[in-house]
């Protein structure tokens, strides 16, 4: 530890597309004066880790830093912040919360225009890097970067939570649990008695299924292509599967007969961009809403016919649930600490940092929700 000086520590540095993570000793500036440093805890796997590691997009942002979802310990707070102390307990946001932007202020929106979705791989104030090796600069993912034992955020990129909470466990909150869940109770606001179908039954797919199921949706229909997923899937409140490669019909004619016509609500949780014109089709004439949630793998251009607004329906885009961070994370931990929700059947493995590689693997071949990596 060495406040306000260079921390040299290890992180996982991924140094081309789909690469294997090399843990390296890096270097990490101190906090800038709106920055934190954290040390990390606990951080899990994220499909978007994944997407964005294999991703050919140009230019290349390597080497990089992945790990987005993730608790810590404030290490050093930069001299404006006056929101965190050391010692405090947070988790990162990968969307942040200014608090005084217009979006922020609106009441409208958890899409924040000063800390939204940062692409680039460097830091919101001044588009450079905190992490070193070897004295060449190491590209963020997200403004998060928790692939390390050590991590900067900008202060908006942090929420304090209660030192109660299981570091080791509560990380889910970060992204994937909250996402989904969100997209459920806010972004669609699903209603008593109604009918959902969700497309992916990864981690964000079921929470979605929980989110649905405490808001009491009466049939909750999950369409994987994987057929583990069922188990874990009832267990999270989805009442009928679907395998589109067991059926002798499209999957929208699926949903449309056994719900007399389309469910209320469908996700995209697979981050197809064409699934999301199944997902439109197995909604219902007049009402139907579908959210997506899902970040493109690939092509990220959606298609579809005109007519199925002109019938009624409605397709809204969410990031991170819908949920403002700094105020709706801590009411989150607070349920799950009351077991309102759960999150610890999400967590299918626990891996010690030297082993991460292992966990990119886990979710590139579709054996787990979500791998822990304790620090
Ligand atoms: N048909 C049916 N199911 C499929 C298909 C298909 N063609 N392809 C894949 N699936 C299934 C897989 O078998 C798997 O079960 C599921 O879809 C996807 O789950 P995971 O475990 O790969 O991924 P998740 O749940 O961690 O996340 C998936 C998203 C695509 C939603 C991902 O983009 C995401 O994490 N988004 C939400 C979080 C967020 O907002 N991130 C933004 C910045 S990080
Ligand atoms: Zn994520």
């Amino acid at each position: 530890k060495n406040p306000g000086g260079v921390i040299r520590c290890k992180a996982a540095v991924a140094w081309g597309a789909g690469e294997p993570m090399v843990i390296e000793e890096v270097e990490v500036n101190p906090p800038q004066p709106s920055e934190i440093r954290i040390k990390v805890v606990s951080t899990s796997l994220c499909r978007s880790d994944v997407t964005a590691w294999l991703s050919q997009a140009q230019p290349p942002l390597f080497p990089r830093i992945f790990g987005h979802e993730a608790s810590g310990i404030v290490e050093s707070v930069g001299k404006e912040v006056t929101e965190f102390i050391e010692g405090d307990h947070v988790l990162t946001l990968f969307i942040g919360e200014c608090m005084n932007c217009k979006q922020c202020v609106s009441g409208k929106t958890n899409i924040c225009q000063k800390l939204g979705l940062e692409f680039k791989g460097v830091m919101h104030s001044d588009q450079k890097t905190r992490f070193f090796v070897n004295g060449n600069p190491v590209y963020h993912y997200c403004a998060v970067s928790s692939f390390s034992e050590y991590t900067v955020v900008n202060s908006g990129c942090a929420v304090k939570i209660d030192k109660i909470a299981p570091l080791e466990k509560v990380c889910l909150f970060s992204c994937g649990t909250a996402a989904g869940f969100g997209a459920a109770w806010n972004v669609a606001d699903v209603s008593k008695g109604s009918t959902v179908a969700i497309f992916g039954l990864g981690t964000v797919g079921l929470s979605v299924a929980q989110g649905a199921k405490l808001r009491g949706a009466s049939r909750i229909i999950g369409v994987d292509i994987n057929p583990e997923k069922i188990e874990k899937a009832k267990a999270f409140g989805v009442t009928d599967f679907i395998n589109p490669n067991d059926i002798d019909e499209t999957v929208q004619q699926a949903i449309k007969r056994i719900t007399d016509g389309g469910v209320d609500y469908s996700f995209e949780c697979i981050g197809d961009t064409e699934m999301i014109n199944t997902a439109l089709n197995s909604c219902c004439d007049g009402w139907g809403v579908t959210v997506t949630l899902g970040v493109a793998k690939t092509n990220p251009m959606v298609t579809c016919h005109y007519g199925l607004f002109l019938t009624g329906r409605t397709l809204k885009g969410s990031l991170f649930g819908g949920w403002k961070p700094k105020s709706d994370i801590p009411n989150l931990i607070d349920m799950y600490l009351k077991e309102e929700i759960k999150i610890d059947d999400l967590i299918t493995h626990n891996l010690p940092f030297n082993d991460i590689n292992k966990a990119f693997d886990l979710m590139v071949a579709g054996k787990c929700l979500r791998c822990v990596i304790h620090m």
